[in-house]
């Protein structure tokens, strides 16, 4: 998929140097000026270059959409697949190859929209996978169509007079799933925030839950952009055990104390959307992971198929 030019390594063969940041960049992103994916892009490869992970043991899944285009844009393993079906091709590769750090990226249109049953079946599945939902708040690679997420009253080119409907709340949705592990949400304008949850994404054990609000210069500057020039509509959840990124206090007067393994109160201050409020809202690494759950071990397979042959030879004709 992208040019890779390093020589892949066995598994369990030694990495003899160190990664650095374009280690990981593949083809060049065709993202319009402006885009926020750019910076998600970053926070993604400087992740990566911190965790040094090996570039052949990671994998990027996306499904379809301008946010989708990112497995393109590393130079890691990567499936960009069909619409709203990064999440069940992303549970298979994890089940199968446990040992890959998975990491899947989708649009809002991906995830709430047409993905919304997989995306409510992969959070209770707590699956080990770092998830990257990408929120501009409107459909983009399609040019301006109305989304889930879209704001009441923003037109679009499906509903011109506005949205007709109050969007639906991701952080509020998914803390409501049984089973739900970490949610958390930061904005792609806030790149030191976002770099920190990212990290504690990746670092959970779970099926890690990041809605990241994604600037679309294009089709929806006027959601997000009041809070872009304005720090004070912006709210940050502070915790040790949370994120908190002393550097932007300055900036952020707006903090609140809040600890993530308090589900009740993630809960009630993920339906009070007055401000944009980043942080972990939720995190929790003692619920089940189906990956280990229902963990096939590596033989079982070759004994399916054998079995599978012989009924196959059985009714035979
Ligand atoms: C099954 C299917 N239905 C519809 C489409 C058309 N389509 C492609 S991307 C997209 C929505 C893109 O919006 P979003 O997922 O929010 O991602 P963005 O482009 O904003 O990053 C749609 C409807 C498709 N490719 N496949
Ligand atoms: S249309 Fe919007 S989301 Fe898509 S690349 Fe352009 S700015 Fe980004």
């Amino acid at each position: 998929m992208s040019d890779c030019s390093c020589s892949l390594l066995t598994v369990g063969e030694e990495v003899e140097r160190e990664y650095e940041v374009k280690d990981y960049a593949g083809a060049t992103p065709r993202w319009c000026p402006g885009c926020g994916d750019h910076g998600i892009l970053t926070a993604a490869q400087r992740l990566l270059e911190a965790e040094q992970l090996r570039p052949e043991l990671t994998v990027f899944v996306s499904g379809i959409g301008c946010s989708s285009r990112f497995p393109h844009y590393m130079k890691t393993y990567g499936f960009h697949g069909l619409h709203g079906r990064a999440l069940p091709v992303a549970t298979g590769i994890k089940l199968h190859r446990p040992e890959l750090s998975v990491f899947v990226v989708m649009g809002d249109g991906d995830c709430t929209s047409i993905g919304a049953g997989h995306w409510i079946h992969a959070t209770r599945y707590n699956v080990d996978m770092t998830v990257l939902m990408l929120d501009n708040e409107i459909y983009g690679l399609t040019k301006n169509q109305t989304s889930p997420t879209t704001p009441q009253g923003h037109p679009s080119n499906t509903q011109p007079r506005g949205s007709w409907l109050p969007a639906l709340n991701p952080i509020e949705a998914t803390l409501g799933v049984t089973n739900a592990s970490f949610v958390a949400q930061t904005a792609d304008w806030v790149p030191a925030h976002m770099y920190e949850v990212l990290r504690a994404a990746y670092r959970h054990r779970g099926f890690s839950f990041v809605r990241i609000l994604q600037r679309c210069p294009q089709y929806s500057t006027p959601i997000f952009e009041p809070a872009v020039r304005n720090p004070d509509k912006m709210e940050l959840l502070v915790h040790e055990r949370g994120v908190d990124v002393p550097d932007l206090h300055g900036l952020y007067r707006n903090r609140r104390r809040h600890d993530p393994t308090d589900l009740d109160a993630a809960r009630r201050l993920a339906q009070d959307t007055e401000l944009f409020r980043i942080g972990i809202f939720y995190q929790d690494a003692s619920h089940p992971r189906y990956n280990e759950t229902r963990r096939v071990p590596p033989h079982a397979a070759d004994e399916r198929l054998a079995f599978l042959n012989r009924e196959f030879e059985r009714h035979a004709v």
